[in-house]
């Protein structure tokens, strides 16, 4: 993925062609465009294919599963096109090592969620975050999700995974987090749904996001 604007956008409506149109208009300033369950369950894995014309895109299907059900998840999602998946870790070392296999075989990217962004994220995730992060680390994981709500976890896990692996930070304007906050504390790219695809103009969104993020 490049590293040119270091902006994903959250891609979650639920009609084919507004997803078409928003990221023709805006590939020139995302990296990557997320896809997960509203977009996917209203329109079909198809549409994985309709978007990578634009950017690589970035399955978020929190693949949480026994390793063989994850093997047949990730076989699908990249065989539609993605080039990289998200998955739980609370799974286990065993779940997540199913993934990253295929990912390997595709020549694919996993990102483990290790914190939510939500406040919720608070109550479960955050007392095993550390943990996640370092089974990512040694699973062979190509990087975590980390929460642009709470920027300083964002430092603390990537004191943990070290330089190699990326963080992906979603929490960016809707739920409250700031671009500059998270990139600064260590996020490699923000995610950003809301803030650009529900805006008046979806360019000028993500283009005052890329301009903040170089500042
Ligand atoms: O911890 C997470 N928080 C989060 O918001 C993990 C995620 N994958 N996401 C996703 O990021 C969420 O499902 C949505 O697709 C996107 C944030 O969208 P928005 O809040 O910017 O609209």
């Amino acid at each position: 993925m490049d590293k040119r604007n270091r902006l994903i956008v959250a891609m979650d409506v639920t009609e084919r062609d507004r997803a078409v149109t928003i990221a023709e208009d805006i590939s020139e300033y995302v990296d990557a465009i997320k896809v997960g369950y509203p977009l996917v369950l209203a329109e079909g894995i198809a549409v994985i294919g309709d978007l990578a014309r634009f950017a690589p895109v970035i399955a978020d299907l929190k693949i949480a599963d026994i390793p063989n059900t994850d093997r047949l998840i990730c076989e699908q999602v990249f065989r539609a096109g993605a080039d990289a998946v998200i998955v739980h870790g609370f799974t286990g070392q065993d779940s997540l090592r199913a993934c990253v296999d295929v990912a390997d075989g595709f020549g694919k990217d996993v990102y483990v969620v290790a914190e939510m962004s939500h406040p919720g994220g608070v109550e479960f995730f955050q007392p095993v975050a550390d943990t996640i992060a370092e089974m990512a680390l040694t699973s062979g994981a190509h990087g975590i999700v980390a929460p642009a709500t709470r920027p300083e976890r964002v430092k603390h896990l990537r004191s943990i995974i070290g330089n190699e692996m990326s963080i992906i930070s979603p929490g960016v304007g809707a739920q409250g987090g700031s671009a500059h906050d998270v990139i600064q504390a260590g996020a490699d790219w923000v995610i950003v749904g809301r803030s650009i695809y529900s805006s008046k103009s979806p360019k000028d969104s993500a283009s005052s996001l890329v301009s903040e993020i170089r500042s």
